[in-house]
């Protein structure tokens, strides 16, 4: 991307010489650049659009962040076996839930993406507010094997 950059700014340096014989007005053309620079990286700011990838037994993230509102969420199972996400609503440190019976309780939940078979891909819309959120798959024995996480909604 820098050479592009330096690309643009070489372009807009000739332009503005063709255009008028004031080849001295180098800080104008250099502007432009600088501006297309800045906006590339505000990229990293909180999604609406969140994937997450189920194994045996983790899901990748185990933290994330959306920006309040519908956000998407995907679960692409790219596992042996079926999984799960269920959303809940806790301030419990996602490692810390009461299990019964190699379950948490889904009092709290927000939503979920229910079971989707090995191989496949699953989405759900979920309207969120801003706080935090444990996500588990709450097949017996998944969430205590590591099959949990965490979601900030900003
Ligand atoms: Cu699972």
């Amino acid at each position: 991307m820098r050479s592009f950059f330096a690309l643009v700014g070489l372009t807009a340096i000739v332009l503005a010489g063709c255009g008028d014989d004031n080849g001295s007005n180098d800080s104008a053309a250099s502007t432009p650049a600088a501006t297309t620079q800045t906006a590339t990286s505000t990229a990293a700011a909180p999604s609406r659009d969140l994937t997450f990838k189920a194994t045996e037994y983790a899901f990748s993230p185990s933290t994330t962040t959306a920006k309040a509102g519908k956000v998407k969420l995907t679960m692409v199972n790219d596992g042996a076996m079926e999984h799960e996400l269920v959303v809940l609503k806790t301030d419990t440190p996602a490692d810390q839930l009461p299990v019964s019976n190699g379950r948490v309780s889904e009092k709290d939940s927000v939503g979920e993406i229910s079971e989707t078979a090995a191989g496949k891909t699953a989405s759900t819309t979920l309207d969120l507010k801003p706080g935090t959120y444990v996500y588990v798959c709450n097949i017996p024995g998944h969430y205590q094997a590591g099959m949990r996480g965490t979601l900030t909604v900003q």
